[in-house]
């Protein structure tokens, strides 16, 4: 029995899980930095506990203070949300030892899903389709050019204790490969304090499409549907919706599956994602699983009809899952809403929150922390809210989130909601044609001088 949750993040996401630990009749423990005192998660929580100052590395990162926090207030369950320790194996196994909850995936779970080269082996011994490549990681020159001459040029070169385009490069030919190899190894050890890395063949113009699941740990694993997630940049995701304009209801079923396999061979526990690359014939290959809830759950839940962290609060507490996987309603698409400036690169636009009022109306959703006065911290992610919406079609909730982004408003701080109008606009965007590459080659107009 969960009765007291702890939980061991900051912002939308902590206020997130208040809110359906409420619901569930579950008392709430936050924790917080000097920088978050005055923040909604550390009002609307139950208790409070300071944990440290500012910076991450001496607050959200400190097992020893996070587990101290959740020993003097009695919580017997931890929730990591995204980010910060979420898809650490130590903290998780710290939780167990501490006779705490862990609201997650079991250590050695994490730890296999962390590393993407077993990641990736443990899934191509499930049956998971897999891109064509290395097994294991490469040993050494010899070997990365005889596996690269065998799934042919080009390759992608990536480190095993990277994840989300860290530590990846692609090669062209195979004295790019010597470059790149040596480049690619030498980069990861010095950021990861491991160097080893795995091969495999590049795929052109993949999309980013994952599948979100559920394990009970007890033999049985659903899956909510995917997630398109193909426009980003730089790695950081702007919009996601459900479903992509790519899936029918025939590859929505095998990758699902695809996924349900991969997570029953690790007996998974919790809510987990199971990433994939799509290229343009609509195969899809396992690219890496993630062991936590993701900031675009969301779209996720406006189509399904489900409480994710729900499912995590009950698949923790030991519940078997009865129920078959869901069926996908409608549209729902969820834009970031940051602060940063869209016309200067994105950069961070910290501050204070002079004016907001944030949309509503039919089928709109925003989660979010901030307020009017809200001072943003320079210290975390420039993320201050996530507007969802939903409707019947893709081409409803399109015109839904550009009357709700109409809406927004934020004074004080420069925010993405002038991309996102722009993005929602284009017409190849609106046709559902886009891949990975696509905001690499999105030009943003300027606003008027
Ligand atoms: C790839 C790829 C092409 N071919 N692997 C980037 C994030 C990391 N999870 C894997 N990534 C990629 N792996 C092969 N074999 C292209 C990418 C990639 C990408 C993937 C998803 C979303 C955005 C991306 C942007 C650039 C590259």
């Amino acid at each position: 029995m969960i009765k007291k949750v702890l939980i061991a993040n900051r912002g939308e996401i902590a206020l997130r899980v208040i809110r359906t630990c409420r619901e569930m009749g579950l008392k709430t423990v936050a924790v917080y930095s000097t920088a978050d005192r005055d923040s909604l998660p550390v009002r609307f929580a139950d208790e409070a506990v300071c944990i440290g100052p500012p910076p991450s590395a001496e607050s959200y990162l400190r097992i020893d203070r996070i587990i101290a926090a959740a020993e003097v207030t009695g919580a017997d369950a931890v929730h990591p949300g995204y980010g910060f320790l979420a898809e650490n194996a130590d903290f998780a196994a710290v939780c167990a030892d501490h006779d705490l909850v862990f609201i997650g995936p079991d250590p050695e779970t994490i730890q296999k899903m962390g590393d993407k080269s077993v990641a990736k082996d443990t899934m191509r011994a499930a049956g998971v389709p897999v891109v064509p490549g290395s097994e294991g990681e490469i040993a050494d020159l010899a070997e990365a050019a005889r596996v690269a001459a065998e799934v042919g040029y080009p390759v992608m070169i990536k480190a095993s204790a990277g994840g989300g385009g860290r530590g990846m490069r692609m090669a062209r030919d195979e004295a790019d490969l010597k470059k790149q190899f040596v480049a690619a190894s030498t980069e990861a050890a010095a950021a990861f304090g491991h160097g080893g890395v795995y091969i495999e063949k590049f795929v052109e113009e993949p999309r980013h499409i994952e599948i979100q699941l559920v394990g009970d740990g007890q033999g049985t694993v659903i899956h909510f549907g995917e997630r398109e997630c193909s426009i980003q940049r730089r790695h950081q995701k702007l919009l996601e919706e459900s479903p992509s304009p790519i899936v029918d209801a025939d590859l929505r079923a095998r990758m699902g599956e695809a996924a349900v396999r991969g997570a029953l061979a690790v007996g998974y526990a919790g809510a987990g994602t199971v990433e994939f690359l799509v290229d343009k014939h609509r195969n899809f290959y396992f690219m890496e699983m993630n062991t936590r809830i993701q900031v675009e759950h969301c779209v996720t839940e406006e189509v399904t009809d489900t409480d994710l962290i729900e499912w995590q609060l009950r698949v923790a507490a030991g519940e078997r899952i009865t129920s078959q996987d869901r069926i996908l309603e409608g549209h729902a698409i969820e834009c970031r809403i940051n602060a940063e400036d869209p016309f200067r690169g994105f950069a961070p636009s910290p501050g204070i929150i002079t004016a907001f009022h944030s949309p509503k109306g039919l089928g709109v959703r925003c989660d979010t922390h901030v307020f009017a006065g809200y001072k943003i911290p320079p210290h975390y992610d420039s993320m201050i809210a996530k507007l969802i919406v939903r409707g019947h079609t893709r081409e409803r909730a399109i015109r839904k989130m550009l009357r709700a982004l109409d809406e927004f408003v934020i004074e004080g701080v420069k925010t993405t909601v002038p991309f996102h109008q722009q993005l929602l606009r284009d017409e190849r965007f609106r046709a559902g044609d886009f891949d990975t590459k696509f905001l690499e080659r999105f030009e943003l107009v300027p606003p008027e001088a």
